[in-house]
């Protein structure tokens, strides 16, 4: 009876773990420098771009630095992916720092 008690515990601590595991796992958070920002409206339109690719869930633009930081899921997307989105919107990025 104990044993099946700490099995079924051992059970549902597992299924709790898998369930939310996907959630931290993933994340990342990129500074990419976007040197051709050269107007207040550039931004929009990499923010746009960048905010279309799936799996990026935030993106912040510092048009002064003329730097974009992008959270997204490691998962779904990469930074290859995230760089040629600003190259298509006509803005050629470059990884700048890698923070965890
Ligand atoms: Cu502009």
């Amino acid at each position: 009876m104990k044993i099946a008690h700490v099995l079924s515990i051992i059970m549902v601590i597992g299924v709790t773990t898998l369930m939310l595991s996907p959630a931290f796992a993933t994340n990342k958070t990129v500074t990419l420098s976007v040197p051709t920002m050269s107007c207040p409206v550039c931004p929009i339109t990499v923010k746009k771009a960048l905010t279309k690719v799936p799996g990026v869930s935030k993106t912040d633009i510092d048009f002064e630095k003329r730097q974009a930081t992008i959270t997204f899921d490691d998962s779904k997307t990469s930074i290859d992916t995230i760089t040629r989105a600003t190259m298509d919107a006509g803005y050629p990025s470059t990884l700048k720092t890698n923070v965890k």
